[in-house]
């Protein structure tokens, strides 16, 4: 049976030679115009990104190597006791464009384990910080400050080949992906359990079995299951998104994997990207506590409004690319309907009714251009339910899962030899010319 790399090993060389025959053959064909909107507008709707681990469809959401969720959820591997989707075996998927054996699933599991410990100096620098500082300010110092032992950095230095970067690259990315647990538990522990022990990295436990444990929660299975399917589902989802565009875009300048990553978590940190789980989840607390427990559509609908008259976004709803309900928020709701002290739990009951009234409300708004909800807002209140209660660290889980995404495509932009980004900007004065010279 074939390792990660290996198959990787397989599958470069007929990648690299379609997409040189494409930019011989065809680097002049059209396939998109370019709008002064799509340039004022946060570049919205341009094509001007090669990213091959995921596409995402306005209407049907997100496809990982062609699999919708429901697909991905029948075929990849999941841990011996559970049945959600291994995040290994989505890495395995978004890296190959293949379906890993549940053999290979564990080799990986293993190899990230024996990976996962970080070097001793990175966890005095996390131990050092104050606890008041952002946990994912923390994550992105970590995450930088892991570059120390950056393979791809010291290679590049000791002077490798163009064709050499993806190894070195690969190399990074996995014992990257290997030490966020440790990283991202070491984070909770110091912010909200100080003083409490960190287990040790269990061999034979999987990726997210480990965090679970590291975490304090490895005694609650629900959770941890629930924990994979996050950490699966919101892998990746397509290249433009802020944070896997960052990771890209640094990453084209050869800063390593580690830097890039760090910089994309940044990015991942802001409230309308990643930070909107925590959001989502202060704003349905802050509902509950105003309306109390036996919150009517109406009261629902009166609160929605005082949000937007305030002139604040409603958290996890609306989306740069989707235009109907996010598949990762139905997915996750499907599995608190699948558990019954979820579909009993107050707080995920207000999740589920708030979307009931939300996509009305925010039509009537006029507004948005997707009055549905996103993945952020149900993400929060199954980790919530299960006394996860920290809402700030929420988006240190997205960090853990998006690295996935993120990096498996940086090992391919240093495969296909990938160019330094540098779009071409305008100034008002230019583009105003050209609307009079047009
Ligand atoms: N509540 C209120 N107004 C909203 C809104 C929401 N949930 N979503 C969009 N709008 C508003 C925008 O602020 C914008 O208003 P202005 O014209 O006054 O600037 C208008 O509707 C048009 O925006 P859009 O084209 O529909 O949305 P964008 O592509 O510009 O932005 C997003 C997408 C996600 C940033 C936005 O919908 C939003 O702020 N949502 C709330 C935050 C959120 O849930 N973010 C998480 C997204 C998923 C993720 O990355 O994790």
């Amino acid at each position: 049976t074939k390792s990660l790399r290996e198959t990787l090993e397989d599958i470069i060389p007929a990648k690299q030679e379609q997409l040189k025959k494409l930019k011989t053959e065809h680097g002049q064909t059209v396939v998109g115009d370019i709008k002064i909107e799509n340039i004022v507008g946060g570049m919205r709707g341009l094509k001007a990104m090669l990213w091959d681990a995921s596409v995402l469809d306005p209407i049907e959401g997100i496809r990982f190597h062609e699999l919708s969720i429901p697909d991905c959820q029948k075929v990849l591997p999941a841990a011996p006791d559970g049945k959600e989707i291994l995040p290994e075996s989505m890495l395995w998927l978004l890296l190959t464009g293949q379906v890993p054996t549940p053999e290979q699933t564990c080799q990986l599991s293993r190899e990230l384990a024996e990976k996962g410990d970080l070097p001793k100096f990175v966890e005095k620098l996390i131990d050092e910080l104050p606890q008041s500082l952002h946990p994912m300010t923390q994550l992105g110092i970590g995450v930088a400050a892991l570059n120390h032992d950056s393979a791809f950095q010291s290679a590049y230095e000791g002077g490798i080949k163009k064709t050499e970067y993806w190894t070195h690259t690969l190399e990074d990315c996995i014992n990257l992906i290997a030490r966020l647990p440790a990283l991202a538990a070491r984070i909770y522990r110091n912010v909200y359990k100080p003083g409490n022990d960190l287990p040790a990295i269990n061999k034979d436990l999987d990726l997210v079995g480990n965090y679970s444990n590291m975490l304090g929660y490895g005694n609650n299975k629900n959770l941890t299951e629930y924990l994979r399917l996050y950490i699966a589902l919101h892998g990746d989802h397509e290249g433009g998104n802020a944070s896997a565009h960052t990771a890209h875009l640094v990453g084209s300048t050869l800063s390593d994997p580690y830097l890039s990553y760090s910089a994309a978590l940044f990015a991942l940190a802001g409230p309308l990207h990643g930070l909107a789980n925590q959001e989502v989840l202060r704003w349905q607390l802050a509902m509950q506590k105003e309306l109390g427990d036996k919150i009517s559509h109406d009261d629902i609908r009166d609160y929605l409004w005082k949000t937007l008259k305030s002139g604040q976004v409603v958290p996890g709803y609306g989306h740069g690319v989707l235009r109907n309900p996010d598949p990762r928020f139905i997915a996750l709701q499907e599995f608190c309907q699948a558990h019954p002290d979820l579909k009993e739990s107050s707080i995920v009951q207000l999740v589920n009714k708030t979307f009931e009234v939300a996509p009305d409300v925010l039509k009537e708004h006029g507004k948005t251009k997707n009055p549905y909800p996103n993945v952020d807002a149900t993400s929060g209140c199954v980790l919530y339910h299960y006394g996860l209660t920290e809402f700030k660290y929420y988006t240190v889980i997205f960090g853990v899962s998006r690295a996935l995404g993120a990096l498996t495509q940086l090992v391919w932009a240093r495969a296909l030899g990938l160019p330094i980004e540098r779009p071409k900007s305008f100034s008002i004065d230019a583009l105003q010319k050209m609307v009079q010279d047009q």
